[in-house]
């Protein structure tokens, strides 16, 4: 950025210049906030919930052995009702990357996390009711099993 040649002018116009880097500045740091909030919001959020102290957690391995479905085991038994965590540990790359619970949010609809390969993490889910639910990858490419009683 090159600056202006300065001349009489300047004098006049510089009070009011300042004034109006202030504003920008204040305005930058305004939006960083917004910015950082939101960005804070969408770590927490993103369709999960937090997992409660004590919640009984369940393994899930996706993608280390095939038997008609990536996903480990393949039919996992979880108690209906209850909040639980699902510890997922991910080997599938590209749409298996994210992995989808239809009906399994904490607050009701989808849980869904994204898992990187070799990483682990975990998600909380709650099957509202007795019954068998399936989960995919984000293609819906892969189905899961998971029977809550
Ligand atoms: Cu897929």
């Amino acid at each position: 950025m090159s600056q202006p040649t300065p001349h009489a002018d300047d004098r006049l116009s510089r009070k009011p210049l300042g004034v109006r880097r202030v504003a920008a500045l204040a305005l930058a740091l305004a939006a960083l906030a917004v910015a950082v909030v939101l960005g804070v919001r969408a770590h927490a959020g993103g369709g999960q919930a937090a997992l409660p102290k004590g919640a009984a957690v369940f393994e899930i391995v996706e993608g280390k052995t095939f038997t008609g479905t990536p996903y480990s085991p393949a039919t996992l038994h979880i108690p209906a009702g209850p909040i639980v965590g699902l510890r997922l540990t991910d080997y599938l790359g590209g749409c298996g990357l994210r992995t989808v619970f239809p009906g399994l949010g904490v607050g009701g609809g989808d849980a869904a996390i994204t898992v990187p390969v070799g990483d682990t993490r975990t998600l909380a889910v709650r099957a509202p009711h007795p019954g068998t639910y399936t989960y995919e990858c984000e293609a819906h490419m892969y189905l899961g099993r998971i029977v809550a009683s």
